[in-house]
């Protein structure tokens, strides 16, 4: 039997039954994309919760539809179970579970591992499993592969095929989607890629194989380390400029006129985000067992990690220019998410800035309009509801994500002081002696 084949034509007839595990951020969005290509898919998550809104044909996920989740479950093509052991009439199943740090900073792998493990009592011949979810290069052949053919005995490109195909899922962006971001794909042997290539290809746009998963895997890192790297060259060039005496936002402005072999980042209060602070730590973390330093990714991790302080310092000159010590006075601090106009906290610096501004006994606050409440292990806070009198009251005024709804003009007229770490002022012209800049 030529299992291959029999796929990549069930494949080409939409008639393979597909499975998505772990259905967030990623999975849905690949879920809905895969089913309206024609697919019958299955997503399965542990949370019921979420499989029982799907089910009912509502969206969980910002960047999905409600309207186009409740047709595809009106069509049969989309349903929601937390029971894998459905996976034993599934011919293919793509892996979206998260891959986040451990408190030590060291890889969370457990996700991928039960995942692979909830796999491997249903894999049968004829099955492709395909792994997105961001991780260090041999991650596929050293976690997965065994977990899925060491109980079954199956041959790897003969009967099962596995790949490492990485998410480009940029949460709220809306130019480049699932559907037309182009997919790297790489397998364990030609057939897998084959195989997996063959899949992807009949509901992603542009679909990239590469002739292994450790290049597929190492690319996802390739892209997002050179992000987090260049971030803290740039974060760098501040603390440079500061002792210079220099604007750094001028600078970047200037270069950025350059038409070519240049591309602008911006410094900021740190770095937050589910990928760009973490990916490049799996990579870092993978070469010390192979006693090796990645050391631009561990100094650009600890000049991005020690911007908090930077824009603590930056308060305490602000403050010290009104005569006023930093404990005691009102700081309000605008926007928590980690990047601007979105609901999202997870690794925001703004966690940071507030708490250093409170371990130097200022009594602070904040607002975001997507995020009513900061909950961390030893404390909580609100956001305020009145923005302009907690801008009129503060003493201090710090921006650390710059959404588009704020009014900066009227925040500006009420404010004493503010430390702007985004340049929000800056863009719009504005230059003002209440204002400091990172
Ligand atoms: N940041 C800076 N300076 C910059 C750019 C970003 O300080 O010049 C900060 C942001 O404030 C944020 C963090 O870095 O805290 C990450 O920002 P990001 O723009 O990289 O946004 P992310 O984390 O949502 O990154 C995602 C990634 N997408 C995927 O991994 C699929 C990344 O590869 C994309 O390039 C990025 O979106 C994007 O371009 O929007």
């Amino acid at each position: 039997m030529d299992y291959a084949q029999e796929l990549i034509e069930k494949f080409k007839k939409k008639t393979a039954k597909v499975a998505v595990l772990g259905m967030g951020y990623v999975g849905l969005p690949f879920s809905t994309v895969f089913a309206q290509a024609g697919f019958a898919v299955t997503g399965i998550d542990p949370v019921e919760q979420k499989m029982e809104m799907l089910n009912r044909g509502e969206s969980y996920i910002l960047d999905v539809p409600s309207l186009v989740v409740r047709q595809l479950v009106a069509d049969g093509k989309l349903r929601g179970t937390t029971d894998y052991a459905i996976l034993k009439e599934i011919d293919a199943v793509a892996i979206c579970v998260p891959t986040p740090l451990r408190h030590t900073g060291d890889p969370d792998l457990s996700f991928i591992i039960s995942a692979a493990e909830g796999i491997a009592p249903y894999v049968h011949p004829g099955m492709v499993v395909v792994l997105e979810s961001s991780t260090y290069p041999g991650t596929t052949r050293e976690l997965v592969l065994p977990a899925l053919t060491e109980k079954s005995g199956l041959k790897i490109g003969e009967e099962l095929f596995l790949a490492f195909s990485p998410e480009r899922v940029d949460p709220g962006r809306e130019d480049w989607t699932t559907k037309n971001t182009p997919k790297v794909i790489g397998g364990m042997t030609e057939k897998c890629t084959e195989v997996s290539t063959a899949w992807y290809s009949m509901a992603l746009d542009t679909v990239v194989p590469v002739s292994s998963t450790e290049v597929a895997e190492m690319a996802k890192l390739l892209e997002n380390t050179f992000r987090m790297i260049n971030i803290g060259f740039v974060n760098e060039l501040t603390l440079m400029c500061d002792r210079l005496g220099v604007d750094v936002w001028e600078v970047i402005d200037a270069a950025a006129t350059k038409p070519f072999g240049f591309m602008r980042f911006n410094p900021g209060p740190g770095l937050g985000g589910h990928c760009i602070p973490i990916d490049p730590m799996y990579l870092s973390w993978k070469m010390r067992s192979l006693n090796y330093t990645a050391r631009f990714i561990e100094l650009a991790s600890e000049i991005n990690t020690n911007m908090p302080r930077f824009v603590i310092g930056r308060v305490q000159d602000g403050l010290n220019e009104h005569a006023k010590p930093m404990k005691g006075s009102k700081v309000v601090v605008l926007g928590v998410a980690y990047k601007p106009d979105i609901d999202d906290l997870r690794e925001s610096p703004a966690i940071d800035v507030i708490r250093l501004l409170q371990a130097k006994g200022a009594l602070v606050s904040y607002h975001d309009p997507y995020i009513p409440r900061v909950q961390e292990d030893e404390w909580q806070i609100e956001s305020v509801t009145d923005l302009m009198l907690a801008v009129e009251e503060a003493d201090c005024v710090v921006i650390i994500t710059n959404h588009k709804v704020y009014d900066y003009a009227a925040i500006l007229n009420s404010a004493k002081l503010i430390i702007d770490t985004r340049n929000a002022l800056g863009k719009l012209g504005v230059k003002s002696p209440k204002v400091i800049k990172l």
